[in-house]
Order: C-alpha cells, then structure tokens, then sequence
C-alpha cells in the first residue's frame, strides 16, 4: 500500500474530532508495520490526548514499534501545552518512520517536531497529501497563518435570487427559503463551527436562536454588529445562558450575565478589527448566516473563505436580493432534497 492509502485513513479517523477539538486541527494517526495497520487513533476533543498518544495506546505488542512506520496528518508536536510533546514520545518509542502530511503553523512547534525526531535518527517523509491535509484543516490553517477564523459564508436563495421577502411583503415573521433538510443540515454545520454571527436587521426581524438545535452538537458563540446597546433584552440569542454572546459596538465595553459588548474604532477596518477580535478569543471558524447587507460586507472586504447557498425550487417574485460572489470556484453541488447546496470557495484565500 502506498503512503497516500495510509494518510487517507489518517484523514478519516481526524474528521470524526469535527466540532470538538477546535481551535486545535483534525488530527487522526495510524501505526503500520509489513503493510498491516496494527493501531489507529484520532484527537478526540479540545484539551484531550493527541492523535499519536491514542494510536500507541490501542497497540498490543510494543516489540513491532522498532520496525513500525507511524503515519499522521500533522507534524507531531514539540512543545508542552495541554499535553506533553508527541516528538517526545515517539523517540521514546523507537519507533522506526513518520510519515506526515503537514507542517504545524503553531509557532510553538512549526517544523521543531521534525528536527526533534530526524535528531534521535527517525527517519521523517512529509508533504504526503499536503493539499488534501490543508483542505481538511483549513479553518486551523487559516486561523494561524491570517491571524483571524475561517469564515463561511451561509444563505437560502429562491430560484429568482431573493434570500427574503420585502418587510412590507411579510405575512408570517419569518419566511422560510430551503426546505427542513437543508434547515437541519445548517444546524450540523453550526455544531461544527466555533462563531456564528448575522446582521442587525436580521437579528431584530427574525430573532434568531442562532443554536444547533435540531442536532446533536455544541452550540456556537453567537456574533453580532451593530448598535448593541439597544437590543432587547428577551432577544432569544441571550435565552441559553451557557452559550457566550459577543456583541461589537462603537460605544460600550461591557459583561452582563453571558453577553459581552466589545467596542470597535470606528474609523478602521470595522470587520478586520472583529476578526481579529474573534482569533484573540481562540475562536476559528466564523459561519455569517445573514442578511443580504451583512454577507455582501464580508464578500466587498474579501473577508470570506467559503461559501454555502442552498437553491429552492419555489420563486418570490419580488424581495431582498441574494449576495454576489466573486472570485469563486463551485466545489460541490448536490440535491438536498428538493433545494439545491452549491459549495463554493473564495480562490484568493485558498487554492
Ligand atoms: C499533535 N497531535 O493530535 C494534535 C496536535 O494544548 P495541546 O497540548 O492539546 O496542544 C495543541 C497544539 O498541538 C495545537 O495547536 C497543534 O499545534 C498541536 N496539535 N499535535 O502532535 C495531535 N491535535
Ligand atoms: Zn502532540
């Protein structure tokens, strides 16, 4: 079998940590000794054992180490934080090759997890799947290396371009756009997704609980930007005391209960500064649901890394139309039922 089969599986055995070990990487790990897999494991959650450490746990005869090849999708750590260093463990292993496909960009270790194991004479292959790696780990990626979260862009449109009715056109309090698979599809991915944020207007027409309550997952800390000191308080974002509100205003600093209001100049770069905001508070991944003023800020900024517009079959005829995108490669495009999910990502962020 080839290293790409093995760093395939690495791949697969990280994914099953989506949504719970942010903001540290996907990161699963496979010992393989004459071809056979003799032990795997994966980061289960944030502040838990690495992937490496679970894979030699699950091993049955230590004797197969010496003669044993250890493959896993990032560079194995250096550094103490939450757990001692991996590099460390795998000397003390003997165990005889690593194979990787990623550099680590925490400062902390990029590329001193390598020199670590090369020095005590094991031998060391990375940049195996680097871009399939760096796709799956994109929001850890992006966190480091720009210095804010990977932001996800997320709208319903109608197959004539509008993502809402006209207030004025309004019959029922919300208009409901993609169809109850897509709505618990979006659910999933707000569990997978550290922030979520939508706009004023959205906030206050729709009054959102911005939660994944229709899955089984954590809730994002709910974003929003605007003038925040006069938000209602019995707003149903502030309902579910355990999940965190940041509110970015232009007046107030302020922690009332599980809100903050955090000022912004008003005079900068208004979405730079809450992004960097949000990577300051080890937040890193961003999914903006809304509205059309919102997303087309982040689009006009070139603030945006991916894109997610479900399609419905139906047509408004009139109403707030959808967001534009530039600069966009469609990655997927399947049917969620009757709606359409068309994946897009912006090219000048990632290629
Ligand atoms: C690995 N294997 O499975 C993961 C790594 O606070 P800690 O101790 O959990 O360290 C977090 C950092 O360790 C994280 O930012 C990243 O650089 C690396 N994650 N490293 O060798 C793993 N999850
Ligand atoms: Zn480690």
């Amino acid at each position: 079998m080839s290293h790409e089969f093995y760093m395939q599986r690495c791949f697969q055995l990280a994914a099953f940590g989506k949504g719970l070990v942010a903001p540290n990487p996907m990161v699963g790990a496979v010992l393989v000794h004459n071809e056979d897999i003799i032990a795997e494991g994966f980061h289960h959650k944030f502040g838990g054992p690495h992937a490496e450490v679970v894979a030699l746990q699950n091993i049955n005869d230590a004797a197969l180490l010496k003669n044993s090849i250890l493959y896993v999708n990032l560079e194995p750590c250096s550094h103490f934080g939450k757990t001692p260093p991996c590099a460390d463990l795998i000397i003390e292993k003997q165990i005889g090759q690593v194979v990787i496909a990623n550099l680590d960009p925490f400062p902390q270790v990029n590329g001193s997890g390598i020199e670590k194991l090369k020095a005590a004479g094991i031998k060391v292959i990375s940049g195996i799947l680097e871009k399939e790696g760096r796709f799956l780990n994109r929001r850890f990626f992006h966190f480091h290396e720009k210095k804010m979260p990977w932001v996800i862009l997320k709208w319903a449109e109608t197959n004539d371009g509008f993502i809402a009715s006209l207030p004025e056109n309004k019959n029922e309090r919300v208009t409901l756009i993609s169809n109850q698979e897509s709505r618990t599809l979006v659910h999933q991915w707000r569990s997978e997704e550290s922030a979520i944020m939508v706009g004023m207007n959205t906030l206050l027409t729709d009054n959102p609980y911005l939660n994944s309550r229709l899955v089984n997952g954590q809730n994002p800390v709910r974003i929003v930007l605007g003038n925040g000191n006069e938000l209602p308080p019995d707003l149903n974002i502030f309902e579910d005391k355990n999940t965190s509100v940041l509110i970015y205003n232009f007046s107030i600093t302020e922690i009332k209960g599980n809100a903050e209001w955090v000022k912004l100049e008003k005079n900068g770069q208004v979405l730079n500064q809450l992004l960097h905001d949000l990577y300051k508070r080890g937040l890193n991944s961003l999914i903006v649901e809304g509205g059309t003023i919102t997303l087309s800020s982040f689009i006009n900024a070139g603030l945006w890394n991916e894109a997610r517009v479900f399609k419905a079959p139906h047509s408004l005829g009139s109403g707030i139309a959808a967001p534009k995108l530039p600069n966009a490669k469609v990655l997927t495009n399947q049917a969620i039922g009757s709606d359409r999910l068309c994946c897009i990502i912006n090219t000048e962020n990632f290629n």
